[in-house]
C-alpha cells in the first residue's frame, strides 16, 4: 500500500463531470485502499454519452493487425488468448508469471465511463470495466526505488498480421512514470459494456489512461517491468519529435504536423462539430497536480 497514489480527492474533484463516484465508498474511506472503490456511475453529461459498441469495436487502431481502421476488427479475431498470463518483474518483491485468471479472480471489477482522446484528433466514450493498475502492481509488491513502469504487448506474428511488417519495432512497448501508474484513474480494462474485452481492443487485458492520447493505452499486455530508469516507448522510438514519453493530450501543444485544439467524436457522422479538446482531456482536476513544474511544452 505504500506507493499506492494518495491526493487528496476534494468532493468537487471527484462528483465533477468526469468522474462519477459512489458517494457510499467515497465516505467509506478517501485513505489508501479506499481509493480503489472509485467508481464511475453510468453518466448523465452530453459530453460523456458512451460511444455504441460498433464505433468502439470496429473502428480501432492496433498496427499488430494493420494499420488501417477496420483491419483489427478484421484481422484480430484469430488471436489465442487463452491461456494468457503476465509477466511482472523488475523492482517487485513476488516478480513470476500470473496468470491471467488468477489475477481477475483477485481483482474487484469495476465500471468506468471514460473519454478516450486518440493523438488523431478524434474521440469516444468507452464504458469500460476493469481495475486499478495500482490494485494489480500492488500483487507483485513494488519495491520503493522503483520509478517507472514499462508495459509489453504479445509478440506472435503468426496471429499478428503486421508485425511481420516493419511498420513499428516489436513488440509494442510503452511506459508510465510511477506515480502516474499509481494514479487511481490508470485502469487496465478486461470488458468494455460488460462484455469481454473484443480482441481488437486488446484482450484479455489492456492499459487505460485517460488523460493522455490513445497509444499510451497498450493492449494485450504480456509483461510488466518495474524500473529505476524511464523506459522506451514505441511511437517514441519511431518518431521522437512527433511522439514523447509523457503525451499528455493537451491542446496547446499542437503535433507537428496538425492541430491538437480540437476533436471529432466518432459516431456523429461526416457532419458531426469539433469540439474544443479539454486539457489532460478533461481530467485536469484529477491529475494535474502530477505535473507540477514541469514545462508541458519541453516534455510533450
Ligand atoms: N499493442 C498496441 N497497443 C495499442 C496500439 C497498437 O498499435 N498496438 N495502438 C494505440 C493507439 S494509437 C490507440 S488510439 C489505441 C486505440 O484503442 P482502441 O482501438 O481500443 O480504440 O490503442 C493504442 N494501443
Ligand atoms: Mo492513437
Amino acid at each position: 500500500m505504500a506507493y499506492r497514489w494518495s491526493a487528496s480527492l476534494k468532493e468537487r474533484d471527484v462528483t465533477d463531470e468526469h468522474l462519477f463516484i459512489n458517494r457510499r465508498n467515497l465516505l467509506s474511506g478517501l485513505s489508501g485502499v479506499g481509493l480503489s472503490v472509485l467508481m464511475a456511475e453510468p453518466a448523465f453529461s452530453k459530453t460523456l454519452e458512451p460511444n455504441a459498441w460498433e464505433d468502439i469495436t470496429e473502428y480501432n487502431n492496433y498496427y499488430e493487425f494493420g494499420t488501417g481502421k477496420e483491419d483489427p476488427a478484421k484481422f484480430a479475431k484469430r488471436l489465442t488468448t487463452k491461456p494468457w498470463s503476465v509477466k511482472i518483474d523488475g523492482l517487485v518483491d513476488r516478480p513470476g508469471f500470473y496468470a491471467f485468471e488468477d489475477i481477475l479472480s483477485k481483482m474487484q471489477i469495476e465500471e468506468r465511463i471514460y473519454r478516450f482522446r486518440c493523438v488523431e484528433a478524434w474521440s469516444m466514450v468507452v464504458p469500460w470495466n476493469g481495475f486499478e493498475l495500482a490494485d494489480l502492481l500492488d500483487l507483485a509488491g513494488v519495491q520503493s526505488n522503483a520509478r517507472f513502469v514499462a508495459f509489453e504487448t504479445l509478440y506472435r506474428p503468426s496471429e499478428m498480421r503486421g508485425q511481420n511488417t516493419r511498420v513499428l519495432d516489436w513488440p509494442y512497448v510503452e511506459g508510465l512514470r510511477m506515480d502516474e501508474a499509481m494514479h487511481p484513474l490508470t485502469m487496465m480494462a478486461t470488458g468494455i459494456y460488460g462484455r469481454d474485452i473484443p480482441n481488437q481492443n486488446g484482450a484479455p487485458l489492456r492499459l487505460v489512461v485517460p488523460w493522455k492520447y490513445g497509444f499510451k493505452s497498450i493492449k494485450s499486455i504480456v509483461k510488466i517491468t518495474l524500473m529505476e530508469r524511464q523506459p522506451p516507448t514505441s511511437w517514441n522510438k519511431a518518431n521522437a519529435r512527433e511522439y514523447g514519453f509523457y503525451s499528455n493530450v493537451n491542446p496547446e501543444v499542437d503535433h507537428p504536423r496538425w492541430s491538437q485544439a480540437s476533436e471529432r467524436k466518432l459516431g456523429g457522422g461526416l457532419f458531426a462539430k469539433r469540439e474544443p479538446t479539454m486539457k489532460f482531456n478533461g481530467y485536469e482536476n484529477e491529475v494535474s497536480m502530477l505535473y507540477k513544474g514541469m514545462n508541458l511544452r519541453k516534455h510533450f
